[in-house]
């Protein structure tokens, strides 16, 4: 059995990085409901999301959305996160909600618009630069609705265009993540549409090009586990958007809809030592909350985490190594299941009380006040969203 103080100190190790978006309004196809006490700026996302890090102490850092985050000095946005205990993690660039960009972005059948593309993905390195951000993390709405439409070949190539242009402005310790959706927002069919297109455009790139898996990009049914396993096997897994999905992207907090698949992924994970700081996979929310508050649901999803991966640290690597060696598919299995059927509620409340921390994060979270204070403290203004 995995002993108790290693677990312990993966558990106490483990980061998990909030996304600024989670902070603010969003909605759904049909209407973007809004909250009381929504931040109105990046800087108010960061002092959000410092009570995600102080509730749960594995949450130091925040990938931003540009230009959803953008502000006038970086450095300042910067300064304002190590003053909060933060760092800032991946940027990600929006190439999906400028009118430009009706037709596709770095695929856009116009040079012009491609250019407009390339020009921001630059503009976000420049950015990481100043924020000190070691991901720049892409994902396309490039795609076409209906057959004909455009040259499925030809945006390949586009897509490859653009993607060593910012490839090469990458410095020496930066990397880049390619993330991938079966469909949405087109229909017919989307210019990365799965890991393998990912892939196929890394391996064509250079080393430090890998793929972003979001766990609600993918059809359903899908193996998920069996792409994490194969991406950590050739150093091509750079990171995860986790959320939950019951039907396309839901973006649900992660570990709600199938906390199973989330053990799942987990133990491949573990298994390939990726819990690590040296494996470089960032572990990422990629969430949307529209109906709960915004604050506890990211606590909760950074708690679902850490469920799932204590987990999948408490797999007996040994029993299940001489099982599946032996044959012994139930055997091998129950292995499994026993892990996955432990509650690691108390493990985790202790390694809580080790970092000095409550152990009960949601609790002590609706105790402190803050979220009142925020609903009181931003009547004035407009919150931040989507559309912002
Ligand atoms: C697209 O559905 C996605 O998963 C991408 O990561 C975006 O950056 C994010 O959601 C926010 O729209
Ligand atoms: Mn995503």
């Amino acid at each position: 059995m995995p002993d108790q103080k290693t677990v312990k100190a993966a558990l106490t190790k483990q980061r998990i990085e909030t996304p600024s978006w989670a902070y603010g309004n969003s909605g759904t196809r049909f209407k973007t409901f809004l909250q009381e006490g929504v931040p109105r700026d990046p800087f108010e996302k960061l002092d959000d999301a410092a009570q995600v890090h102080a509730f749960t102490g594995v949450a130091p850092s925040v990938a931003l959305h540009i230009p959803w985050d953008r502000v006038d000095d970086y450095a300042a946005l910067r300064a304002h996160a190590e003053s909060l205990g933060l760092e800032l993690g991946a940027i990600n660039p929006n190439t999906f909600q400028e009118d430009d960009y009706k037709l596709g972005s770095l695929c856009n059948p116009d040079p012009a618009v491609r250019e407009k593309a390339q020009r921001q993905l630059l503009e976000c390195v420049d950015i990481m630069d100043v924020t000190g951000s070691d991901a720049l993390s892409l994902w396309f709405a490039d795609g076409l609705n209906y057959p004909g439409q455009d040259s499925i070949a030809e945006r390949q190539e586009r897509l490859s265009e653009g993607l060593r242009i910012a490839y090469d402005r990458l410095g020496e310790h930066q990397r880049m993540l390619l993330e991938y959706k079966f469909f949405e927002p087109a229909f017919y069919a989307t210019d990365v549409p799965d890991w393998g297109t990912s892939y196929a455009h890394c391996l064509d790139l250079g080393e430090r090009a890998q793929v972003l898996v979001d766990t609600g990009h993918h059809a359903p049914g899908t193996n998920i586990e069996f792409i994490v396993a194969f991406l950590l096997g050739r150093g091509r897994l750079g990171g995860f958007h986790f959320n939950s999905r019951f039907y396309a992207d839901d973006d649900l907090m992660v570990g709600a809809a199938d906390p199973f698949q989330l053990f799942r992924i987990m133990h491949e994970i573990v298994r390939a030592g990726a819990l690590e700081d040296s494996a470089d996979v960032a572990f990422m929310l990629d969430q949307c909350h529209n109906l709960e508050p915004k604050v506890p649901a990211l606590i909760r999803s950074v708690l679902n985490v850490q469920e799932a991966t204590a987990k999948a640290l408490l797999v007996d690597g040994d029993a299940l190594a001489r099982a599946q060696r032996e044959g012994d598919v139930l055997g091998a299995h129950a292995v499994l299941m026993d892990a996955y059927n432990t509650d690691v509620r108390p493990l985790l409340a202790e390694v809580r009380e080790d970092m000095g921390i409550d152990p009960d994060p949601i609790a002590a979270y609706q105790r402190s006040g803050y979220g009142e204070k925020i609903i009181a403290g931003r009547k004035e203004g407009t919150p931040a969203g989507w559309e912002a």
